[in-house]
């Protein structure tokens, strides 16, 4: 295609990507950010034999509806549909799968070391990384092999000085000051003619090239691991952004090439807020406003920050840290009362805690709030820097369970498993919005680690307590005295009982005792024990993984009182995406689903009996 028609391709997918997000929802800013270099990476590229690598994934739509996928686009993030993330199953064009951040550069750096290793160059690597994403270390840890190795990868730096929020770090200020400060590169410019008039300096032309672009342009620090550098380049101009991708693939050895694009680009209210476009749920294309506006209670995300807040108000230890998740985690009510005590510390979950660490050591309080899917980065720190060290860290894990649409990649699932191996680790969960609010109170008064979970979206809608109460840690709360079956909760688990129990009741005959657990660690032992003597079956319910989770600590907490326990959680695989009730439905965690499977645990029993 000529270049004017690329363009207009250019133009058609970006009106494809608004009309289907509009209807689906989803990553709706990076995605319109990343269309021109899409179309120079499909243009001079021959994917799957080159391999076209892009980080997060969240910004790689165009990628879709270049590789096949245009007449399912409309299934984007549906149950059943396409992934809004890309994932080796759904196309040989995917060529990694991914969702969490700052992963590409180092399966490049794989990718062509397995080519040298074979003998066989079989094709370009080429990744796509946002300058969110260099806030990470990994991607660090990437490069610096990379460009030990001589390894030639094609890195390409997305900037659009955009995280989810606006982006953070020393490294994306000098990045910004280079974008804002045109003179920088008119100096450089300058420099390097006045160097070309000195007599004999021809002859070593290119390497003072490469000494004032480092002293002049971002590109020091990769050239420093090693890279060349190109940029930075004008990425919604698809010649100059072809011509750079021509120049990086005819360089045998590692290249970054740097692009500033704007996210949302083509869309002015994405253009506008990028924040507030980077995630969408289904929205009025002519106004860019949510299509259905929200009722309903608060999300546990709201209730937590506003309750963050009013702790912070009363103890001026308590800090707050978010890795890159500002608004996810709620932390922005904090950021407008505290900025001083609120920290976004880039796509850096591992440093973040670490950092809480050191806030910890020093006699503050941090609290470090984030997604229990992304906490998996710093299980190391957990074990190692807050637990070993016994430092009086809280963990507010927000997404909690299975997130909905995002999928596979995001679902918080494991974190009760993770957590409550640890030594010196206190766990809890609230049922409702008001234990949420006591739970952060009662964790701020801990003389420990202590963590709390919650899961996505709104709660039952029970007010917080005016005052907060500090909860009595290790000690559940019996809901619904009942007999027979007991439904024991933790967390969501909890309401999922409560909303059985009638149910439960109708198949039986007799009510069912219900249970709000709050612990898993330490467990409720006693009276998990005093039920296993006055029932004849338990059930668990949680919003997580059914291997080492709740039920498992039930279990073990039993050897000594054999009863059955009917253990409800996510099975053992990968949930994909789609509304989460609907995939709650799916794995049997349901209300009715809950009764149901609990009824017939018992039916089958009394006829074994
Ligand atoms: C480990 C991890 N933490 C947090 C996130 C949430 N997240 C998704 S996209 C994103 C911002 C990425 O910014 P950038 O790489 O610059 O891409 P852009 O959206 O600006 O194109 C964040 C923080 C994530 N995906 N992975």
């Amino acid at each position: 295609m000529s270049d004017r028609q690329l363009e207009a391709l250019c133009g058609e997918m970006r009106r494809a990507i608004i009309e289907t997000v509009a209807r689906t929802g989803g990553h709706l800013g990076a995605s319109l950010g990343t269309v021109e270099l899409t179309v120079a990476l499909h243009a001079e590229l021959d994917s799957p034999r080159d391999k076209i690598l892009w980080d997060v994934g969240h910004q790689a739509y165009g990628h879709k509806l270049l590789t096949g996928r245009l007449e399912r686009f409309e299934t984007l993030r549906q149950h059943g549909g396409l992934s809004g993330f890309l994932t080796r199953k759904e196309s040989k064009h995917d060529v990694m799968g991914a969702g969490h951040a700052s992963t590409a550069i180092s399966y490049a750096v794989g990718l062509a070391e397995a080519g040298r290793l074979t003998g066989r160059r079989d094709g370009h690597v080429v990744c796509v990384v946002g300058d969110g994403a260099l806030t990470g270390g990994m991607a660090y840890e990437g490069l610096n092999q990379a460009g030990a190795l001589g390894a030639p990868v094609k890195v390409v730096l997305n900037d659009n000085g955009m995280s989810i929020s606006p982006n953070v770090g020393a490294f994306h200020m000098s990045l910004q000051r280079a974008r804002l400060d045109p003179t920088l590169s008119r100096v450089r410019g300058e420099v390097e003619r006045g160097l070309a008039m000195i007599p004999g300096v021809r002859e070593v032309g290119s390497v003072l090239k490469d000494a004032t672009k480092a002293l002049f342009v971002p590109g020091a620090l990769f050239e420093a691991l090693d890279f060349a550098y190109l940029g930075p380049i004008d990425g919604h101009d698809l010649v100059a952004v072809r011509a750079a991708l021509r120049a990086a693939l005819e360089i045998d050895r590692p290249v970054l090439v740097h692009l500033h694009t704007v996210k949302g680009k083509g869309y002015s209210p994405a253009e506008a807020d990028g924040e507030a476009m980077h995630g969408m749920t289904p929205f009025v294309v002519e106004s860019g406003k949510a299509a259905k506006p929200s009722s309903g209670p608060p999300a546990y995300t709201e209730v937590f920050g506003r309750a963050l807040v009013r702790e912070a108000e009363r103890d001026p230890r308590v800090v707050a840290i978010t890795a890159a998740m500002l608004k996810g985690t709620g932390l922005t009510h904090m950021r407008e009362r505290f900025p001083e005590r609120t920290y976004d510390v880039g796509i850096a979950e591992q440093h973040g805690v670490v950092f809480a660490c050191g806030l910890a050591l020093a006699g503050y309080r941090p609290v470090c709030a984030i997604y229990s899917t992304f906490l998996q980065r710093a299980f190391d720190p957990i074990v190692h820097d807050v637990a070993l060290q016994r430092l009086p860290v809280v963990f507010a894990i927000d997404r909690g369970g299975l997130v909905g649409d995002d999928g596979a990649t995001h679902h918080g699932v494991f974190d009760i498993a993770y957590l409550r191996s640890v030594p010196n680790l206190t766990v809890m969960a609230p049922m409702d919005e008001a234990e949420l609010v006591d739970m952060l109170h009662t964790a701020l008064r801990w003389d420990g680690p202590i963590a709390l979970r919650y899961p996505r979206g709104a709660g039952p809608g029970v007010e917080p307590r005016t005052a907060p109460a500090v909860v009595e840690v290790g000690r559940a709360q019996v809901l619904e005295p009942g007999e027979r079956v007991a439904l024991v909760g933790y967390g969501a688990g909890a309401q999922l009982a409560l909303g059985a129990a009638d149910r439960v009741a109708e198949g039986l005959g007799v009510r069912p005792t219900v249970v709000n657990a709050r612990f898993v660690k330490p467990l409720d032992a006693e009276l998990v024990r005093q039920l296993a003597r006055t029932h004849e079956l338990l059930v668990t319910i949680e919003d997580h993984a059914a291997i080492g989770g709740f039920g498992a600590a039930v279990l073990e907490a039993l050897d000594s009182d054999p009863v059955p326990v009917l253990r409800l959680g996510v099975p053992d695989r990968f949930v994909e995406h789609g509304k989460r009730e609907l995939l709650l439905q799916e794995i049997g965690l349901s209300p009715e689903a809950v009764a149901d499977r609990a009824v017939a645990f018992a039916g089958r029993m009394a006829r074994v009996s």
